[in-house]
């Protein structure tokens, strides 16, 4: 992309109306803008990098064996009335009627939708385990939005599905999608803790949220700071394998969020100098609920018995759009946001120090090139701004790779590679600096 033809309405002042750093960044470097409360429009910066987010968790859900589909935001309130959850979901669903005076609701997520398609194709156990997702807009008529897109009332959800003959085919759904959110987040540059959660109105006796610790975060947790130093899985995991014992290995050690906290249990388990009680921002969240809706729904499966009985269901979320906060509040300086790479809405900016001298000009063409053809992402910086406002942008908008080019260096063969992360500098040759810039593939090193 050449700057000079893109949109990106970057802010000089850092809105006084966020309280939270992601919430600043995103305003002012022209990621977001609100269009009422809780609402948002994806500006072009950050809708590359809600793409580039939303790609990863679509990676790893279909690693992990998951299907996508893709259902409607607007759900039919009858589907509701059969589950019980008309009424009980409260004034957070945002009701609508149609034309004809019939309900309709914006889906503030999807179990009876899915629930309807299921029973209406699936009988048979010998069409199980199957695992449905989809990546879609959901509404929550929140009480208080706030922090921009961490707490939005419309936010772009990745919400799947598990349908299982009995408990033990459901318990290793469960684990592989366990096992997914955790690479998921590794590769975005997150660490996610997964904690003993409560299942609030999407029911259910077993679930876990994953939570990025932050001081910025929501959610007051408790755990054992060895979680913090776990890796991720890798993605090499084998989905079809017993997951069980990788899922052991990071549930045996403590980890509640406030509702599940036990104070006694914290204390013996936990040594004293290991006691992490910290902020956290919940980025995904899955739950096993059994039969809760497959019963009254009567999605029924019919088993190798011959006997029929509800699917075992389950649910699983992340927070695609909330994700892009989470990570800003992991990667900040005082300068503006520092993208992992993987996220990043341009992975490389070339910044051409002497637009109109035919030499820069040339080597800045052939970098923006070789770079494209590399399968690199990059923003070219083809203005006229002067070098320092150039610089600064690049830094704000926390593009991880700067290469700069211009008159000096040419001369001596020289270009210079800024490192956002690192801040380090380079000088080296345009084929040196082209080089090193060589794409790796998705990587789970948090
Ligand atoms: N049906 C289940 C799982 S698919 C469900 O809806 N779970 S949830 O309520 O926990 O939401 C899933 C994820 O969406 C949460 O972990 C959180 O990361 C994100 N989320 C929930 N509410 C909001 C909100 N108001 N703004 C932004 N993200 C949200």
């Amino acid at each position: 992309m050449r700057l000079s033809r893109f949109f990106m309405p970057i802010m000089k002042e850092s809105p006084a109306e966020a309280q939270i750093v992601s919430h600043k960044l995103m305003l002012r470097t022209g990621m977001i803008r609100q269009s009422a409360a809780g609402i948002y429009t994806w500006l072009p910066l950050g809708f590359r990098v809600l793409q580039k987010v939303s790609q990863i968790v679509r990676e790893e859900q279909n690693r992990a064996g998951a299907i996508e589909l893709l259902m409607p935001t607007l759900q039919q309130a009858d589907l509701w009335r059969e589950s019980g959850r008309y009424d009980d979901y409260g004034l957070e669903m945002l009701r609508i009627k149609d034309r004809h005076e019939r309900d309709l609701l914006y889906g503030p997520t999807n179990e009876e939708l899915i629930t309807d398609v299921f029973r209406t194709f699936v009988r048979s156990y010998k069409d199980l385990p199957k695992t449905l997702y989809h990546i879609q807009w959901k509404f929550r008529d929140e009480i208080r939005p706030r922090f921009g897109v961490m707490r939005g009332r419309e936010f772009l959800m990745k919400d799947a599905y598990s349908f299982d003959v009995d408990e033990a085919g459901a318990r290793a759904s469960y684990n592989r999608m366990f096992i997914a959110y955790l690479n998921t987040f590794a590769r975005m540059g997150l660490k996610a803790v997964p904690m003993k959660a409560d299942t609030g109105p999407i029911g259910g006796d077993m679930s876990h949220e994953f939570i990025i610790l932050a001081d910025t975060g929501e959610s007051q947790v408790f755990c054992d700071s060895a979680l913090t130093d776990m890796g991720a899985p890798g993605l090499d995991v084998d989905f079809d394998a017993d997951l069980q014992p990788l899922v052991d290995a990071r549930t045996a050690l403590y980890a509640a969020t406030e509702e599940k906290h036990d104070p006694a249990a914290f204390a013996a388990q936990v040594p004293p100098e290991r006691q992490l009680s910290a902020r956290g921002i919940e980025v995904g969240h899955i739950f096993y609920f059994g039969e809760k809706y497959s019963a009254p729904m009567k999605a029924m499966i019919t088993g190798s018995d011959g006997k029929e009985r509800p699917a075992q269901m389950g649910s699983y979320g992340v927070g695609v759009s909330r994700l892009l906060g989470a990570i800003i509040e992991a990667h900040h300086d005082e300068l503006g946001i520092k993208w992992p790479e993987a996220v990043a809405p341009f992975d490389v900016a070339i910044v051409n120090l002497r637009p109109g001298d035919s030499k820069v000009d040339a080597a800045c063409e052939q970098a923006y090139a070789q770079l494209r053809a590399m399968g690199r992402d990059p923003l070219y910086d083809d203005t006229s701004e002067r070098p320092g406002a150039k610089f600064a942008t690049m830094e704000v908008i926390g593009i991880p790779f700067v290469l700069v080019i211009g008159p000096k260096g040419l001369e001596a063969g020289l270009v210079e590679l800024r490192e956002r992360a690192t801040g380090a500098k380079h000088e080296l040759s345009l084929e040196a600096a082209l080089n090193r810039l060589a794409p790796t593939g998705p990587q789970v090193a948090a």
